[in-house]
C-alpha cells in the first residue's frame, strides 16, 4: 500500500517536472528560433521576421583591388541589420562577419583549406553577380570585422569595419 503510493507520487512528480527539464533553450514546436545561447562576442543571428535596418554592401574589384563598398558601418548597440549583399565582381566572394581576431584566424585556416564553404548565420559566399543577405543583431558594443576570407582576398583589400556604439 505504502509502496504503491510512493510509486504513484514518483510518476506524478515526473509528469510535473518534465516540462521544466525541456524548457531551457529551444522549446518544442517553436521551430529554430535563436536564443541567448546563439550569442557570440560580436552579437547574434537576427530574426528575419523582426524589423531591421537595411545596409547594402557591394563586393567589387577595381584597379587590382578587391573591395567592399561601403567598408565602414556604424550601428547602435541592440540594432538589427539586414545586410543586402551583392557580388558585382566576376568571381566568387564572401562576406564573413566576426571579431577581427576570429576572422584573421579563420583566414589562416582558409589558406590550408580553400574549398571551405561558408553558410553560417554570420557568413555568405556569393558567386559572380549573385545577391544574398544576412540578418544580424549587434548586441555588443565594439569594433568588428567583415572580410572575404578566400585566400588572398583580404590582403587585396577585401575587408571592412562595423562599429557598434
Ligand atoms: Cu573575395
Amino acid at each position: 500500500m505504502q509502496l504503491r503510493f510512493l510509486a504513484l507520487s514518483v510518476v506524478t512528480a515526473l509528469a510535473f517536472s518534465a516540462p521544466a527539464i525541456t524548457a531551457p533553450g529551444h522549446k518544442p514546436g517553436e521551430g529554430h528560433g535563436h536564443s541567448e545561447s546563439d550569442e557570440t562576442n560580436y552579437g547574434m543571428p537576427g530574426d528575419p521576421k523582426k524589423p531591421a535596418r537595411v545596409v547594402q554592401i557591394t563586393m567589387t574589384e577595381a584597379d587590382g583591388k578587391m573591395l567592399f563598398i561601403p567598408d565602414k558601418i556604424e550601428v547602435r548597440r541592440g540594432e538589427q541589420i539586414r545586410f543586402m549583399l551583392r557580388n558585382n565582381a566576376g568571381q566568387d566572394h564572401e562576406f564573413v562577419l566576426g571579431t577581427l581576431e576570429e576572422n584573421l584566424k579563420h583566414g589562416e585556416e582558409m589558406k590550408k583549406n580553400p574549398d571551405m564553404e561558408h553558410d553560417d548565420p554570420n557568413a555568405k559566399r556569393l558567386s559572380a553577380k549573385k545577391t544574398g543577405e544576412i540578418v544580424w543583431k549587434f548586441t555588443k558594443a565594439g569594433t568588428f570585422d567583415f572580410s572575404c576570407l578566400l585566400p588572398g582576398h583580404r590582403e587585396s583589400g577585401m575587408f571592412g569595419t562595423v562599429v557598434v556604439k
